[in-house]
């Protein structure tokens, strides 16, 4: 097989980089190891930044998310029983986010890739990437119980924090900077409506807590009914702090509720709404940059290159900015002949990624309750929080990150 661009990986990097390629006229060829059941059902983000969602519009990608999508103009922090919204649009000059799942954004990235993309291999599982640092790399992989070639200009490394594209770069030219935390998320689906309308973050002693939602299964509906669906329409998804060797079967559904209630009380006698959990997974904690993002002619894009912590709702949003720095890189290079975009490639994505690394660990840290801290530890974490609800500056710094960085 030959093509332009090799991608590894079809999640939301790769799908969407696959789709930007050929709207600029650049052919491409997509290897995904799993099945298309497993890359549309994998419960992972759930909120895209004010910039993903004009990304997708303008890629076509995104007429289902506006009728069944949820726009959010805030948050609300939840700490000592007290209740503090921040108000993105006031905040921002009018930037808001989406509530909008993974799941969904590549059903729709794979249903335009399958009617007028490039080929989109399932079960195609890159083995290694070879010859990335000479002009002809190429990813051997297995499909159909044989194993193939594919021969390329550029390959791209898209297939996460496990996958085999960030192996290409020689040990010697990597440079790795991570952080594990004591400490994970045990999240659960509902099928309850949230119990409030917008986010919930709430610190509390006993740990962190956050209420999201997501919007309900598609059904087929006429389009007219579906022009602005209730939240009332929505499920729960919430997640509890947990300790980081936590297992989802050590928690019995009675016990996530009672934590979680205790999590998110306020001195208003706010209400949690129960239902039956339909959905229970454990995600591990982590903070991690590969540097550089290039190797030759390989690049890394999205959790390949980066992870972190999802309390910021930043990873799926930053491995939107990798790939649409990367296309347009590779449209420049085709039609002027010049890679200074490519050049710069790394450099470009690493400012945004340090900048959400930032901002995901400080979240982190400012909300999470780690097992060794201190009465000193948490009188500050207290006084942090109170700054964000009585400084526009404080609060302004929360809402320009949270809604997303701008793509340079
Ligand atoms: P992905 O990991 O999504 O996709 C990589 C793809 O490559 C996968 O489909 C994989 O099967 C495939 N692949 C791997 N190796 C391969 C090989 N050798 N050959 C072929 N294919 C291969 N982010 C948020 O913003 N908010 C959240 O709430 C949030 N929650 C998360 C929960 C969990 C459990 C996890 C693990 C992550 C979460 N994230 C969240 C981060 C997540 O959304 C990622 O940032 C996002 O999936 C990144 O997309 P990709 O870079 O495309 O990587
Ligand atoms: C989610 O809805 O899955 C979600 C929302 C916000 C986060 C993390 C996860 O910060």
């Amino acid at each position: 097989m030959r093509t332009t661009v090799g991608i590894i990986g079809a999640g939301p990097a790769g799908l969407l980089l696959a789709r930007l390629l050929h709207t600029a006229g650049i052919d491409s060829v997509v290897l995904e190891s799993r099945d298309r059941a497993y890359v549309e059902q994998r419960q992972r983000a759930g909120i895209l930044e004010q910039g993903t969602v004009d990304v997708l519009r303008a890629a076509g990608a995104g007429e289902r998310m506006d009728r069944e999508g949820l726009r959010h103009d805030g948050i609300e922090l939840r700490f000592a029983k007290r209740r503090h919204r921040v108000d993105f649009p006031a905040l921002t000059g009018g930037r808001s986010v989406m509530v909008y799942a993974q799941t969904e954004v590549c059903k729709d990235l794979i249903a335009l890739q399958s009617k007028e993309g490039g080929p989109l291999l399932f079960e195609a599982e890159a083995l290694a990437v070879e010859g990335a640092d000479g002009d002809r790399p190429r990813v051997r992989f297995r499909h159909e119980g044989r194993e193939d070639v594919l021969e390329c200009d550029y390959v791209v490394g898209c297939d996460g924090f496990w996958g085999v594209g960030r192996k290409a770069v020689p040990v010697s030219l990597s440079r790795v900077f991570e952080r594990t935390y004591p400490y994970a998320w045990l999240g659960i689906l509902a099928d309850v409506a949230p119990s409030h309308d917008e986010l919930v973050y709430a610190r509390h002693d006993r740990g962190f807590a956050l209420l999201s939602m997501r919007p309900p299964v598609t059904r087929h509906h006429p389009s007219e009914e579906v022009a602005s669906l209730p939240v009332e329409s929505f499920v729960s998804r919430l997640y509890l702090q947990v300790p980081a060797d936590t297992r989802a079967e050590e928690w019995s559904d009675e016990d996530i509720w009672d934590e979680l209630e205790r999590r998110f009380e306020t001195a208003d006698g706010w209400r949690l709404e129960r239902g039956p959990i339909t959905q229970k997974s454990v995600t591990p904690m982590r903070s991690y940059v590969h540097e550089p993002m290039r190797y030759g002619r390989l690049f890394l894009a999205g959790d390949a290159a980066h992870i972190v912590p999802p309390t910021g709702a930043k990873g799926l949003n930053l491995a939107v900015g990798d790939v649409v720095t990367l296309a347009r890189a590779l449209a420049h290079e085709k039609e002027t002949g010049s890679p200074e975009l490519l050049d710069a490639y790394s450099a470009t994505c690493l400012r945004r990624v340090w900048q959400a690394e930032r901002f995901s660990y400080d979240m982190t840290a400012l909300l999470h309750r780690a097992p060794d801290a201190t009465p000193f530890d948490d009188r500050l974490r207290l006084a942090r929080l109170e700054r964000i609800a009585a400084s526009r500056a404080a609060e302004t710094d929360l809402a320009e990150a949270y809604t997303g960085f701008p793509f340079e």
